[in-house]
């Protein structure tokens, strides 16, 4: 993250780092259950490959495996075009580990974030939250979890033309002061409606590098894939008598 700040301790309670082979490479977010939110360019159809950790601040300390999960199943967009990085979105199903929770034990420091349901729950202008364990302004990859705020930003196509497409959008600052960067990819980008309930609206993708003014960093617009998380994460929920 380009321009943010530490993230207390239990600050940001759906954010989770995405390890393959042994080395965290992206974040994620928890929706709940067994699943977890990240970007399609983070993984590959390799469960085994892959590990979500959950409650991590320090992305360098070690942590209680309890908070290690496995990996069931990876479920990548079938659209996902990784040149262009349309369809930029992808399901982790953990593996169950048939506690009280279904697949994560009892911990105060994890909650789950909502999906959006409607393209117009939230709209340019709004200010809405990144976190991440990526690149800051200086280039070098954070240790701390950190986050900021940005703006969603209208007309995404005016900034990137071609490269632009509809499950995308545009958020950060004008001035390029604020932003996602390398290493943040698959994590979130949350809102919180009046009623205080925090939505993943985005998913960090790709950009033209990091906080230079006039390209924002592009997401993946997470309303518009409403309808296949609901059928991936409904088609495979693990049925529980
Ligand atoms: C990357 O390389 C990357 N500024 C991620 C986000 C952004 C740029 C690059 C957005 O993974």
């Amino acid at each position: 993250v380009v321009g943010g700040a530490v993230a207390e301790r239990t600050q940001i309670q759906w954010q989770v780092a995405v390890q393959e082979d042994g080395v965290i490479s992206c974040g994620g977010a928890y929706l709940g259950g067994c699943w977890v939110l990240t970007a399609a360019h983070c993984v590959r159809p390799k469960p085994e490959a892959f590990r979500v950790k959950f409650s991590l601040w320090q992305k360098r300390s070690r942590q209680s495996t309890t908070d290690i999960s496995f990996v069931k199943n990876i479920f990548i967009h079938h659209e996902y075009d990784a040149v262009t990085y349309r369809n930029d979105i992808a399901l982790i199903q953990l593996q169950n580990l048939g506690g009280v929770s279904e697949c994560l034990l009892p911990n105060p420091a994890i909650s789950a974030v909502c999906v959006p349901w409607s393209p117009l729950q939230f709209q340019p202008g709004d200010t809405c939250t990144i976190s991440g364990w990526g690149r800051n302004k200086v280039g070098d990859m954070a240790n701390e979890l950190l986050w900021a705020n940005v703006t969603l930003i209208d007309n995404c196509e005016n900034f990137y033309k071609s490269r632009y497409h509809a499950g995308m959008m545009c958020a950060g600052d004008l001035d390029g002061e604020v932003d996602s960067c390398q290493g943040d990819s698959g994590g979130p980008l949350v809102c919180r409606d009046v009623g205080g309930v925090s939505y993943v609206w985005g998913i960090v993708s790709w950009g033209e590098k990091c906080g230079v003014k006039g390209f924002p960093g592009v997401y993946t617009k997470v309303a518009h894939y409403f309808e296949w998380i609901r059928r991936i994460t409904s088609w495979n929920a693990v049925t529980k008598y």
